[in-house]
């Protein structure tokens, strides 16, 4: 089925995942990486985000932490649900592989599964569907081959795949994300060219670390650490936005879409 890009795009249902208490050994090599973590306010975070999700009457449902897994918190970069099916990615770092595991176990209740299979590799974090397209960011965390195992999958469920090159960043959505199916919000260093020839409106936003917001439905859920793109969001956009304090996971290298996964209401599309 295509998805109805008319409707408000709220997800059935997201997956969380707890915050290891090993969590300051988790993989760090971005701007903030010297910088030491707390674990006990990023767990205050995490379920500051959870209310924040809650908040919209959206179902949550929260999988345990695993200590032997310091980024299992990041579950988006574990499966990415497309329609009724989910693909339950490789991950490209060999350490956060194990974290598939109960994940995929989760999602069997209501997906149809594929399990990624060496030597494909993907995160989550790269891949960002906008309507009936598909931008698959090629990173050092997702190759070709985890862009084409998900393409075979997006194309039984009437989406198409775009490749698109990632540098300078962890992931692409470190780099844009949808403030709804046809508007992409971006940083200066990401070309929109493969964006605006898919009929994409695409907008800069002021803070270069702001690109990672998360639209659920009409609220853009936006980083407290980023006020002028929250307000570019409010005041330009006219979209609603909820700040959430997450500056323990930009630490980490994460943001607002990496801490959960979103799963589709049939015939809809979410971020
Ligand atoms: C990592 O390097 O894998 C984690 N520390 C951060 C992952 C963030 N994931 C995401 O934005 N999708």
């Amino acid at each position: 089925m295509l998805p109805d890009l008319s409707g408000p795009a709220l997800p059935a249902a997201v997956l969380v995942r707890g915050v290891a208490s090993t969590m300051q050994r988790c993989l760090r090599e971005g701007p903030h990486e010297a910088l030491p973590i707390d674990v006990d306010r990023a767990r205050d975070q995490h379920a500051g985000y959870v209310r924040a999700v809650r908040s919209l009457g959206i179902e949550v449902h929260e999988l345990p932490a695993d200590d032997a897994c310091p980024d299992c918190c990041f579950i988006e970069d574990t499966a990415v649900v497309l329609g009724k099916a989910a693909v339950i990615t490789r991950p490209g770092a060999a350490s956060r592989r194990p974290e598939v595991v109960p994940v995929a176990r989760v999602l069997e209740r209501w997906c149809e599964i594929h399990r990624m299979q060496e030597p494909a590799t993907l995160d989550g974090g790269d891949v960002l569907c906008a309507g009936r397209t598909l931008f698959v960011g090629i990173s050092a965390r997702t190759n070709s081959q985890g862009a084409e195992f998900l393409a075979r999958i997006a194309e039984m469920e009437g989406t198409q795949t775009v490749t698109i090159p990632v540098e300078g960043a962890l992931h692409l959505k470190s780099l844009c994300t949808l403030a709804g199916p046809r508007l992409l919000l971006h940083t200066r260093v990401l070309d929109p060219a493969p964006f605006l020839a898919r009929g994409l409106g695409c907008r800069i936003v002021p803070d270069p670390q702001g690109a990672n917001v998360l639209t659920l439905g009409q609220t853009v859920l936006v980083s407290a650490s980023h006020p002028a793109t929250s307000d570019m969001i409010s005041r330009g956009l006219g979209l609603g936005t909820l700040a959430v304090d997450v500056s323990e996971f930009h630490k980490a290298d994460g943001a607002l879409t990496c801490l959960s996964i979103r799963i589709p209401a049939a015939g809809c599309w979410c971020a």
